[in-house]
C-alpha cells in the first residue's frame, strides 16, 4: 500500500531574512510576563525556558533584560542543598534537564562560582544506574536524553571522570537501531531528537567511532520533506525544532552538506511570526521561545550572516565553548 507523505504547503510572502529585532523583543517580553496565566502555567519549564531565551538572545548579539547577578540569584535559589540538583523553578523538585540548562546559562555568563558545583556533580553521579543509564530525577525515568544531560553537564564543569563512562557508553549504544539511529531506550524507535542526544553524547565522550556514520546521515537526510522542512521520524509533519536536532547531528557527523540548505532556510524563515516575532513549529502557528531558539540556532549552522556561530554538540555560542577550552569530537572527511 502506498503511503501518503505528510507535509505542509508554504504560502507566498515568506520573509526573506531573519527578523532579529522582532525576535529579540519577543524573547524579552516573554521573560517579563511574570503575572500572566501562560507564564504561571509554564513554571515547570522555567529553567530550560530561560536557557532557550537567553541563548537565542546571545546568538542574536542582544543583551537580556535581567542582569547577570539576577540570573545567577534565580539559579542559586533553584539548587537543592541536599541533592545538589537544580529545579525548573523555586520550590520544584530538581531534575537533570534543568540542571544542565542552569549550568549552560551560568557558562554563557561565566558565572559558575554562583552555585555549589560539587553539589551538581554529586547529583549527576547519584542518578547513574548500574547499566550505565541515567535517571532524569529521583523518581526513576530513564532515557537517552538524560545520558546526554549528564555528560554535557559534567563536561561543562570539567568533571567527566566522576561517572562510570564505559557503562554510560554501553547503555547509549544499546539504544542503537538497525537504521543507524537511536531511540530513548533499547528497542525504541529512532527519533531525531534522541539521535541528537546520542550523537551529542558520543561527541562529548569522544566515541563517534561507534556511529554508523553514513547509514545514520542518510536516515537524517530522509527527514527533509518537499516543503524543505524536517520531521523527527517518518510519517510526521515538519517542525522547525527538527532543523536543529537533525542539522546539529549531521554537522557533528560532517554531513551537513547532504541536506538541501536553501529549501530548509526557506521553511525556517516561513516559521517566523511577522507580527509578534518569534518562531512557531510550523508557519502560521503560535510562536514560542523553544522554537525560536532552534530556528535561530539552525540558521547559524546554515551559516546565516549576523547570527553568532553555535556549537552543534552543546547548542551554545561557540565562543563560550572556546572559552571553556572544550573540544567536543566532530567528524570531518
Ligand atoms: C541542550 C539543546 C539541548 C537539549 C537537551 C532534552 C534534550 C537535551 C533534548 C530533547 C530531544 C528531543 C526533542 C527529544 C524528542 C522527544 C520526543 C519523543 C518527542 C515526540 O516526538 P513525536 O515524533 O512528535 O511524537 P512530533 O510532533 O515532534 O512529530
Amino acid at each position: 500500500m502506498a503511503t501518503v507523505m505528510k507535509d505542509i504547503e508554504l504560502q507566498p510572502n515568506i520573509p526573506t531574512s531573519v527578523l532579529f529585532e522582532k525576535h529579540a523583543n519577543f524573547i524579552k517580553e516573554y521573560s517579563q510576563k511574570e503575572n500572566s496565566y501562560e507564564y504561571g502555567m509554564t513554571d515547570y519549564l522555567r529553567m530550560s525556558g530561560m536557557f532557550w531565551g537567553l541563548t537565542a538572545l546571545e546568538l542574536m548579539n542582544t543583551l537580556p533584560t535581567q542582569s547577570k547577578d539576577e540570573i545567577a540569584e534565580f539559579i542559586k535559589n533553584c539548587q537543592d542543598p541536599e541533592s545538589g540538583g537544580i529545579s525548573a523553578c523555586v520550590k520544584h523538585d530538581p531534575h537533570i534537564l534543568h540542571t544542565l540548562s542552569a549550568i549552560q546559562i551560568l557558562c554563557i555568563y561565566d558565572n559558575l562560582n554562583a552555585i555549589d558545583v560539587d553539589g551538581v556533580v554529586r547529583y549527576i553521579v547519584s542518578l547513574q544506574l548500574s547499566d550505565g543509564s541515567f535517571m532524569g530525577d529521583k523518581w526513576g525515568e530513564v532515557d537517552t536524553r538524560f545520558s546526554f544531560c549528564a555528560v554535557a553537564t559534567l563536561a561543562l564543569l570539567d568533571r567527566l571522570n566522576a561517572i562510570d563512562m564505559n557503562q554510560a557508553v554501553e547503555f547509549v549504544m544499546s539504544c542503537k537501531n538497525f537504521d543507524g539511529g537511536y531511540g530513548s531506550r533499547p528497542l525504541s524507535e529512532s527519533h531525531a531528537g534522541l539521535i541528537y542526544c546520542c550523537v551529542g553524547f558520543l561527541s562529548i565522550t569522544n566515541r563517534l567511532d561507534l556511529v554508523d556514520r553514513d547509514t545514520l546521515a542518510w536516515w537524517l537526510c530522509e527527514r527533509q520533506l518537499p516543503s524543505g522542512g524536517l520531521n523527527g521520524r517518518p510519517e510526521k509533519l515538519p517542525d522547525v525544532c527538527y532543523s536543529w536536532w537533525v542539522l546539529s547531528s549531521l554537522s557533528i557527523l560532517g554531513r551537513l552538506h547532504w541536506i538541501d540548505a536553501e529549501a530548509l532556510k526557506k521553511f525556517i524563515l516561513a516559521c517566523q511570526d511577522t507580527d509578534t516575532g518569534g518562531f512557531a513549529d510550523r508557519p502560521g502557528d503560535v510562536a514560542d521561545p523553544f522554537h525560536t531558539l532552534f530556528g535561530i540556532a539552525a540558521m547559524s549552522l546554515l551559516g546565516y550572516e549576523s547570527v553568532q556561530k553555535v556549537n552543534p554538540t552543546f547548542c551554545m555560542p561557540q565562543h563560550v565553548i572556546d572559552r571553556l577550552q572544550l573540544k567536543p569530537q566532530i567528524l570531518t572527511d
